[in-house]
């Protein structure tokens, strides 16, 4: 056997947005070690613990390693080997069937998380097979700020940490946890440095607040309040960047008289935020240049987003700071194939108008179904049935909320085929289970079509099982069996080198550079103006009568109103130890997060008598959960952090049942969402908690 080890550069992925250069030991086929590239763009040679042990997520005994094919009833945990052969068939003439029968919308495409390319190639296939509807956590992430970014600025603006800022303002960021969009952590942390001020708005107090010189301990669900009570204070204080609020936005006069009703002393009673602090923010934030708005996920789960994020690039752009170097960017792709010819978007030219979200009136640019949309329509027919699933990389049933839904709706498709590593409470229930090879295993490309503006290779380290596909070939092999196949390859790495050809690179020589990175282009609108229909920072939006919607930001009520039975305020953080629903099955990450825990105040939990470690109930009026007290001030009294993501995988692998124990998702609600992206309430939940177990 060859002893010798041999390196490996290649790129983090599939354990959050990814972004990290590594250097990969090599042995035979096995991985023996991984470790930060020194050289990496994003990381400098640091990475966090879970990249370090991420090879483990190929070793474990029960990994998925052969296709199944459901063998007693739906869920029921009994499954034939088939061969991929068979697999595709199957799958093959189901989706056909249903096409004939209902017509290709019936099918969903289910995607989670983007976590490499296959995000892309999956959305082709959904075209190419004539379906308008892909499935996907959007209206929870990421979507909410990159749309309401371009409707009212012409662009996602993004933070940028690559040139010196004064100040960050992270609202609703954990990211020292979750190292958003590559390694922003670490970014930060340098900035922090190098002498910029931080700013925090979180209702917990955070590792980052902790470093803070200002830190708003808001009320949850509360951030468009606190956000237009600071925009009333810097017209208040004449903090404004007069020239170009008088040259660049529209509206301006409009939203100086709407947000007066917003004063820090109107607007303290239902954030939590003293009024002098709310001030002192405003005044930090106008009087540093320039400043970045670090914008985290909370502001995206509840149903008052889009008022949360159109207050926040008010924000950025009453104080100068977009599209300038260390404030909001257009972070501008290098030169590869745009993602709308690479899906096929050619395919599909009325899908914003035959997509299942469109009856529902959503903003436009939203390009994929909302969960709570997905399951009315499998389940209600409404705005017309859908009869088939194909899902990859995502796991629904813990990750959607309101679990028991999801659960209904998966069990009245008619048919459901899955990809993923191990056996989930989602691939339990599919006809069809595929397994998909992962990261290390395969080539690939990350954050491709996210708007950062650069491109991470991850070429392969090494061969994968040798029943486990790629999901680029899974969907490949597929697309020829229910598309034309001239729209597949005959080797699905070609893909790769699709996108690359406007570089004039190809793959091999992408993976040996590493990054692709866009170039800066700062103050474009100097030239140009924005690219929205007035050519102006839209403060109040030109389009809102044509497209239903708010013309400005507002604060009408909380996402959910007080309820005296549940008295407390419900809100999630990521583990750091864990990517959403994922790889609680691995080991060595266990052994760091072994059971999910809850952030509850020492007074609170002396009140209602629960100790460090004490199982509690957490219940809402949706549902109620198990998880562990972790005793801790770092939560505001009223308010407690509950983990999300958990199922267990040690049960029988292969009927995983376990998915109402301790989900956080049994505890929202989809029958109430926002109109603009059908967001539900994640957070910001009446709650209350007390000592016990949920029978099980
Ligand atoms: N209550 C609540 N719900 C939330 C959130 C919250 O904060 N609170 N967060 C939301 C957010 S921001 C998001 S993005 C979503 C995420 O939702 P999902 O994307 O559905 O969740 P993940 O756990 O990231 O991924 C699910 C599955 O992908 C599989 N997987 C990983 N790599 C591969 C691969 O290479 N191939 C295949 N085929 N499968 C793979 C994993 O094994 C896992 O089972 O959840 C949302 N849901
Ligand atoms: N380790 C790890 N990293 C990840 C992920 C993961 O699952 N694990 N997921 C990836 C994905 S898909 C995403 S979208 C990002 C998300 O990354 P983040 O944006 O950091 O999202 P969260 O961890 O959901 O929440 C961030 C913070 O919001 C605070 N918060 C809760 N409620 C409110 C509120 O009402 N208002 C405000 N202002 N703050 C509130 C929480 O206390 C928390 O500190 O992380 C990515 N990175
Ligand atoms: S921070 Fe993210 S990209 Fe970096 S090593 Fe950790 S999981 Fe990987
Ligand atoms: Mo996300």
């Amino acid at each position: 056997m060859d002893e010798t080890v041999r390196w490996v550069r290649t790129h983090c992925g599939r354990l959050d947005h990814g972004g990290c250069a590594l250097q990969v030991g090599v042995r035979g086929n096995a991985i023996v070690e991984v470790r930060g590239d020194p050289q990496g763009y994003l990381n400098r040679g640091s990475t966090c613990y879970k990249g370090r042990v991420s090879a483990d997520r190929l070793t474990h005994p029960e990994r998925l390693r052969h296709p199944l094919k459901r063998a007693g009833k739906r869920g029921e945990g009994k499954w034939r080997r088939i061969s991929w052969e068979e697999a595709l068939q199957v799958t093959a003439e189901n989706l056909l069937k249903i096409k004939g029968e209902h017509g290709a919308r019936a099918v969903g495409f289910g995607a989670g998380m983007p976590k490499g390319l296959e995000h892309f190639v999956l959305i082709r296939l959904a075209n190419c097979f004539g379906s308008p509807n892909v499935v996907a956590p959007q209206d929870v992430c990421h979507a909410p700020r990159e749309i309401s970014g371009v409707h009212t600025c012409g662009f996602y603006p993004v933070a940028d940490l690559h040139h010196p800022t004064r100040l960050i303002l992270a609202w609703g960021s954990n990211l020292l946890s979750t190292n958003e969009e590559g390694q922003i952590g670490r970014l930060a942390l340098e900035q922090i440095r190098n002498g910029a001020r931080l700013l925090v708005v979180d209702p917990r107090r955070t590792e980052l607040a902790e470093r803070a010189h200002l830190w708003l301990q808001l009320r949850p669900g509360t951030s468009h309040a606190l956000a237009l009570s600071m925009l009333q204070v810097i017209i208040e204080e004449s903090l404004y960047d007069k020239d170009f609020v008088e040259q660049h936005t529209y509206g301006f006069e409009d939203l100086a008289e709407h947000v007066k009703q917003y004063s820090p002393e109107c607007v303290s009673p239902v954030t939590w935020v003293a009024p002098d602090l709310i001030r002192r923010a405003a005044r930090m934030y106008a009087e540093a240049k320039p400043a970045s708005i670090l914008w985290g996920n909370a502001i995206e789960h509840n149903v008052h987003v889009f008022d949360a994020a159109r207050s926040l690039v008010c924000l950025m752009a009453f104080c100068g700071n977009l599209e300038v170097a260390g404030g909001n960017i257009h972070a501008h792709d290098p030169p590869i194939m745009k993602p709308g010819e690479f899906v096929r978007a050619d395919r599909m030219p009325n899908k914003s108008r035959e997509m299942i979200s469109a009856y529902h009136g959503v903003i436009p640019r939203l390009m994929t179904v909302a969960p709570a949309y997905f399951r009315r329509a499998v389940l209600e027919g409404v705005p017309y049935p859908v009869k088939g699933y194909l899902g990859m990389c995502t796991n629904p049933m813990v990750t959607w909320a309101e679990s028991p839904l999801t659960h209904k709706a998966f069990m009245h498709l008619d048919f459901i085929a899955v990809a993923d590593l191990f056996m989930t409470p989602t691939a339990s229930l599919a006809d069809i289970v595929f397994p998909a090879a992962h990261q290390f295993e395969m080539n690939d490309i990350g954050h491709y079509g996210l708007g950062h503006g650069i491109i991470a290779a991850r070429p392969k380290v090494v061969d994968p099982p040798p029943e486990c596909w790629p999901d680029m070939k899974i969907l490949n092999e597929l697309g020829k069996r229910v598309s034309p196949a001239e729209e597949w390859h005959d080797d699905a790495d070609m893909f790769l080198e699709d996108i690359l050809r406007p570089s004039g690179m190809t793959f091999q020589e992408f993976a040996e550079l590493g990054i692709l990175k866009g170039p800066d282009r700062f103050l474009y609108w100097r030239e140009k103006g924005f690219r929205t229909p007035t050519g102006k920072v839209e403060l109040r939006l030109s389009t809102a009568e044509k497209f239903h919607l708010k013309a400005l930001p507002e604060f009408k009520s909380l996402p959910e109103e007080d309820d005296e039975e549940f008295p407390l305020v419900l809100i999630s953080a990521k583990s750091r130890h864990y990517l959403h629903s994922s790889y609680r099955w691995v080991e060595t990450l266990r052994r760091k997060e072994p059971e999910p825990t809850v952030e509850i105040h020492p007074r609170t939990a002396a009140d209602l008598g629960i100790a460090e470690n004490d199982p509690v109930i957490i219940e809402t009026k949706h549902g109620a959960i198990t998880q562990r007290a972790r005793v801790t001030d770092s939560v505001h009294p009223r308010v407690i952090c509950a983990a999300i993501g958990w199922w267990f995988p040690e049960g029988d692998a292969s009927r995983q049942v376990d998915w109402r124990t301790s989900n956080i998702n049994m505890l929202t609600c989809a029958g109430n969402v926002g109109k603009e992206f059908g967001t539900p309430n994640l957070k910001s939940l009446p709650c209350r908690i007390r000592r016990g177990h949920v029978p099980g």
